[in-house]
């Protein structure tokens, strides 16, 4: 089953969103797997965003990124990447359809609540970035033959 990468951003932890964020996806019908509230590093930041090094705003990002505690999560379920980016919505919170979490939550494209793996590359590089291996859960939910 796929699992993606999920993080409520400094913003949505200041915003109280974590548990919203948290029961769209259980409402949708995928599975957590593994979540934590922490700290990220600069240099946890800095790898987490290599892609953007050579982007205006990635200073910004990585500062933003370590202003304050994230909630990390992993999720599971079938085509779990691509469902969550739709979920989220665009990173423009302009572009971003009304029931959607930036739509819905997001004001800026910087500040805009929730960050989501976008490829099954990024999304085991960001599994394993964020999470020991003992920290994925492995388990059976009794509602999963209503979802499947
Ligand atoms: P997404 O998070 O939707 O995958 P990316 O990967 O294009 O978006 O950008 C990573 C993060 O960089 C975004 N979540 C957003 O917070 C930030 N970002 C993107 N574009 C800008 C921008 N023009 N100015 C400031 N921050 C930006």
């Amino acid at each position: 089953m796929e699992k993606t990468f999920l993080m409520v951003k400094p913003d949505g932890v200041q915003r109280n969103l974590v548990g919203e964020m948290v029961s769209r996806f259980e409402r949708k019908g995928f599975k957590l797997v593994g979540a934590k509230l922490m700290q990220m590093s600069d240099d946890m930041a800095k790898t987490h965003y290599d892609e953007h090094q050579d982007k205006p705003f990635y200073g910004e990002l990585v500062e933003f990124i370590t202003s304050g505690p994230v909630f990390a999560m992993v999720w599971e379920g079938e085509n779990v990447i691509a469902i969550a980016r739709d979920m989220m919505g665009k990173t423009n919170p302009l572009e971003a359809a009304p029931g959607t979490i930036r739509g819905d939550y997001g004001m800026t494209v910087g500040k805009n609540i929730i960050h989501g793996s976008d490829s099954p590359e990024s999304a085991e590089k960001e599994i394993n970035l964020f999470f020991q291996d003992n920290e994925i859960k492995t388990y059976s939910k009794q509602d999963s033959e209503w979802i499947y």
